[in-house]
């Protein structure tokens, strides 16, 4: 049986509810600063998170939305440009607007520390997007706590491909049997689990629907002691709550 060495954490939506009014806010703010009158509510911001990365979305976006500008390959320069100023208002957001942990992520990552368990981020947005939030979540110190920040475009091809699974495994050294990754939506999920990492997954309003049957368990919340989690699917675990033991144990039984 192998020991549990390292968590690899995703970010938007596992460590923080950050798509709806964070990324979605500031795409919102970058259109309407450059002139476009393209505003992204809730909804569509549902179906776009379909893909994974900002840039990628924007693409998606003008192919899928905007069918009169054709191709959206010539409109390279526009979405670098876009991004740019989508992830400047992403930051400012950051220092003005509270964007909370979700339930269990300091808790979590507190006693993973106390085992000394490895902390690794794979994510798909940018590595200044993650100091920030961790910055404004856990204080200036915490950044240092994990051994590596894969992010964004350290990789050719995002989620749903394994390559920043692969990529943080490698910065790590250590095999994806050392591992177990926390994810929160199913192109997550089939990066993570691609690189042959096991996965929890921990779902949220936007990715409750899909198809996480490739996980080990999945769950509602990591959950506190005075805040159960509900599994919704997988294999059952014997606290209320998802702690650094629950995820030796499921990576026990997957290894
Ligand atoms: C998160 C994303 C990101 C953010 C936007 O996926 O898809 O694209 O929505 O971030 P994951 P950027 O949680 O799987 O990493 O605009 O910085 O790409
Ligand atoms: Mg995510």
């Amino acid at each position: 049986m192998k020991q549990l060495k390292a968590v690899i954490f995703d970010v938007d939506g596992t460590l923080a509810e950050t798509e709806r009014d964070g990324h979605r806010q500031a795409f919102n703010r970058a259109f309407a600063g450059a002139g476009l009158d393209w505003y992204w509510d809730e909804e569509i911001y549902g179906q776009l998170l379909a893909v994974s990365g900002g840039k990628e979305r924007i693409q998606y976006y003008l192919e899928n939305f905007h069918l009169q500008c054709g191709s959206a390959g010539n409109f390279s320069e526009i979405i670098d440009c876009l991004h740019a100023d989508k992830t400047r208002y992403y930051l400012e957001l950051l220092k003005t607007q509270i964007i909370e942990l979700r339930p269990g992520v300091k808790r979590l990552l507190g006693e993973l520390r106390e085992q000394e368990i490895r902390l690794a981020i794979a994510t798909t947005t940018t590595a200044e997007n993650v100091t920030a939030l961790i910055n404004a979540t856990l204080g200036e110190s915490a950044i240092s706590w994990f051994d590596c920040i894969a992010a964004g475009d350290m990789v050719s091809a995002k989620k749903p491909a394994p390559d920043i699974y692969h990529y943080c495994l490698q910065q790590l050294q250590l095999e994806a049997k050392d591992c177990l990754a926390i994810e929160d939506s199913a192109n997550g999920l089939l990066a993570s689990v691609g690189a042959g990492v096991t996965t929890l997954v921990t779902v949220n309003a936007y990715t409750v629907e899909e198809n996480f049957t490739q996980a080990i368990c999945v769950v509602d919340q990591l959950g506190e002691p005075d805040a159960p989690c509900q599994v919704i699917d997988g294999s059952p675990i014997k606290t209320s709550y998802i702690t650094a033991q629950s995820l030796q144990d499921l990576h026990a039984q997957a290894n």
